[in-house]
């Protein structure tokens, strides 16, 4: 036996020098050799609470909901419709999805896209940190890493962990703060969803029969009768349950009572961002949970004073047709003139906000028409905000014909507050808000 041979040998790792899993010997018995105070199986996490059935159990609740946030999150930024470069357009290079007509029909489609995104977004936001919580042991296990498959099982939960922080982060932010990042939310919120899905969906391959198993060994039922007092670790000696246990400050049922309620007072405190009935309660809103009453009285998302329009509203505004062979200028005792339509329709933000409105003004398309384009194949919307990503809009051909496609004049019988847009402001069913210009200056409907 040669001395190579027997030192694999004594090290119990057979004929090639690896160690049972595919790391050289010599390096996994190094590192053993010299783990750092509080790693391995450590006695510092001594929660009885934690084991495999626990974890497993968050990861069902998110196995199940994640994929309703991510959907519902590429759909709104499909909506969006970077393809027709506006809000904040990047190229996501062979990450662009496949660029479709975004249907007006139902109306209230954006509305409950952009609100299931953001409502159980932050909903989960407590069952997210119940999972790390749960898995915290694991960030010191110790060697690292005992194979190479396992580096990169390991680097994947770097980059899962890593970006739904980051979707929390950059989500939240967004919500709350008025653009503060020095990047693109659009294009961060999306690199980090892809992200997010390629690592979501490696460790679901990679963990399913493991979840599957650990859910096998208790039955939910049993633990949801179980009182603090007969609770106990989950038997075993995976990794997660302590092997210094202490005495249990909750039970089971505890723990995840916590976790709902947490979850439910999230939700509580969401709701009313989509229901004007209830909006007073979303706490979690910052934008118009106090947009005082009448008829203007709903949520602004950009005041006029902000966007610099306030003192250009006065006199002299027209309204710009353009696409036909002449341009024509509008004022707005001719806009009121024209056959007048009312409908009731929300504004849906991304931030997950919406309301239901009913606006009146004139039909997109009979301003085509006016303009003396036929079949418009869009129409690009300018508004008089001299900046910011929001003032234009490109809409599309399907957009323009719908009969309820407004260039809205009134809300709610009367006219336009400044913050709504006064003048006249676009309003299309099933259209994310950001699209819905305001005080809008022309509209082009034609070329390209
Ligand atoms: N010109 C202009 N139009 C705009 C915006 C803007 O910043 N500038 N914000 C948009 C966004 S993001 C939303 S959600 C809606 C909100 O309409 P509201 O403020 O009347 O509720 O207006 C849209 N129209
Ligand atoms: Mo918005």
């Amino acid at each position: 036996m040669s001395a190579e041979a027997r030192s694999s040998a004594r090290a119990g790792r057979g004929a090639e020098g690896k160690n049972a899993y595919g790391f050289p010997a010599p390096l996994w018995r190094a590192l053993a050799a010299h783990r750092p105070p509080g790693f391995g199986r450590s006695r510092a996490w001594r929660s009885p609470l934690r084991g495999p059935w626990l974890t497993s159990l968050f990861g069902l609740v998110l196995l199940v909901t994640m994929p309703l946030v991510v959907i519902t999150g590429l759909l709104s930024y499909i909506a969006y419709g970077p393809q027709f470069g506006q809000a904040l357009p990047a190229d996501v290079g062979w990450l662009r999805l496949p660029p479709f007509a975004w249907p007006t029909d139902p109306p209230w489609l954006y509305r409950l896209i952009s609100g299931v995104h953001v409502g159980l977004g932050l909903v989960l936001v407590p069952v997210v940190l119940a999972k790390l919580w749960s898995v915290l042991p694991k960030l010191f296990t110790w060697p690292p890493a005992k194979s190479p498959a396992q580096v990169l099982e390991r680097l994947l939960l770097l980059l899962l962990v890593g970006s739904v922080l980051f979707e929390i982060v950059t989500g939240v932010l967004n919500i709350q703060y008025d653009y503060v990042f020095g990047f693109s939310f659009y294009t961060a919120h999306y690199f980090g969803a892809w992200v997010f899905i390629g690592a979501f969906a490696g460790h679901i391959a990679i963990k399913l029969p493991t979840m599957v198993r650990a859910l096998r060994t208790r039955s939910l039922r049993s633990e949801l009768t179980t009182p603090r007092s007969a609770t106990v670790p989950e038997p075993g000696a995976d990794e997660l349950v302590p092997i210094a246990p202490a005495e249990p400050t909750l039970s089971r049922r505890g723990a995840l009572t916590l976790v709902g309620s947490g979850s439910l007072l999230v939700a509580a405190l969401t709701v009313g961002q989509s229901f004007d009935a209830v909006r007073s309660s979303a706490l979690l809103l910052p934008r118009g949970r106090d947009s005082g009453d009448g008829p203007n009285g709903f949520p602004v998302n950009r005041t006029a004073e902000a966007a610099g329009v306030a003192g250009l509203l006065q006199a002299g505004w027209r309204l710009t047709l353009l696409g036909g062979s002449r341009a024509l200028a509008l004022d707005l005792s001719a806009v009121r003139g024209l056959p007048q339509h009312t409908v009731t329709l929300p504004i849906a933000c991304v931030e997950g906000w919406s309301t239901v409105q009913t606006w009146s003004g004139v039909r997109l398309r009979d301003l085509a028409a006016l303009a003396g384009v036929v079949e418009p194949e869009r129409a690009h919307v300018r508004s008089l905000e001299a900046a910011g990503a929001f003032n234009q809009a490109t809409l599309q051909s399907n957009q323009v014909l719908d009969p309820d496609s407004l260039l809205a004049i009134r809300v709610n019988g009367a006219e336009l507050s400044a913050d709504h847009g006064y003048p006249a402001r676009i309003i299309v069913p099933a259209l994310p808000g950001v699209h819905n210009t305001k005080w809008v200056r022309s509209i082009d409907f034609g070329g390209t």
